[in-house]
């Protein structure tokens, strides 16, 4: 695989970045993670999107335009042949100094990697997934917004160890008034009634491009789309729960805590809302 940095392509073994960049040294920059489906990058508009607010709360200039950025995306997909697969897109504060001040970092980097991407295992997407919430609470949004994709992502990865101890997949994480927030890097969602449910931004969510697109299929489909307050109650007590992610697409969950959602299978709802978007992923996004 070919990765690109900086306006140039690297083989895997040369693609190096300097243990001056703030990136490495604190964290400091954002990131993207995208889908290629059928040739086609999906959603990179909303993700370009997101990069720039991403890069506007944390002060960062991002020194191309989006449409430079969209390029740079699309021509290492072609670089390495890739019709399928994951696109991992990186902007660093840069080479700076020890100390932590970003004001001796004048440029920034920019990378661009592909790969394959791990889903859940098969069989979770076809029977669900047990889920459990851990104790690491989410970021304040008043500290380091979870709406930031940044690269501190030291709060999800505590909460997926504690996933991992508990022998779940994923973990429900709660802000710290207790109200849900979302899992350790996808968005859950429930269904109760007619009503399709997820926690807002307010809560500690990030903006999830697959949230968002979920929300206008339910739109679509005649469901109530709604961003209220969610408490643990409301998820034992929903008809049917899943998580969104680019990586995950959508995913079933039927047991939270040790509570049986709804049936204890999949729901009609989320199956069909699964169905919708595997086509859109097939059908749509911006040509390699
Ligand atoms: N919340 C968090 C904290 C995330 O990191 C999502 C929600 C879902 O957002 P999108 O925009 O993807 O619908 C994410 C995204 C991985 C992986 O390697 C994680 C994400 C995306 C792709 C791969 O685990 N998280």
């Amino acid at each position: 695989m070919k990765v690109y940095i900086d306006g140039k392509f690297y083989a895997e073994g040369e693609a190096k970045i300097s243990v001056f960049d703030h990136g490495l040294l604190y964290g400091d920059g954002i990131f993207e993670g995208i889908r290629a489906y059928n040739g086609r990058v999906f959603r990179l508009k909303e993700h370009i999107e997101r990069l720039y607010y991403s890069a506007k709360a944390i002060l960062l200039t991002i020194p191309m335009t989006p449409a430079e950025i969209a390029k740079a995306v699309l021509d290492t997909c072609r670089e390495n042949n890739l019709r399928e697969g994951y696109i991992r897109l990186v902007v660093t504060r840069g080479v700076g100094t020890l100390g932590l001040n970003p004001n001796r970092c004048k440029n920034p980097s920019i990378i661009v990697i592909v790969g394959k991407i791990q889903l859940y295992p098969e069989e979770m997407y076809k029977n669900g997934m047990e889920i459990v919430t851990v104790p690491t609470t989410r970021n304040l949004v008043n500290a380091v917004n979870p709406a930031i994709k940044s690269l501190n992502y030291l709060n999800n990865i505590l909460a997926k160890i504690e996933a991992n101890i508990a022998g779940v997949e994923e973990a429900i994480m709660l802000n710290s008034e207790g109200f849900v927030a979302e899992c350790t890097g996808d968005n859950i969602f429930i269904v109760k009634g007619r009503q399709l449910l997820t926690p807002p931004l307010s809560a500690g969510a990030l903006y999830g491009i697959t949230r968002g697109v979920v929300m206008d299929m339910g739109r679509d489909t005649g469901l109530q789309v709604g961003e209220p307050n969610l408490t643990r109650y409301d998820l034992f007590n929903a008809d049917e729960c899943f998580l969104t992610g680019t990586g995950a697409e959508l995913i079933p969950v039927v047991k939270i805590d040790g509570r049986q959602i709804g049936t204890g299978e999949p729901g009609a709802v989320t199956r069909s809302l699964i169905e919708g978007y595997r086509s859109l992923t097939q059908s749509s996004g911006e040509p390699i």
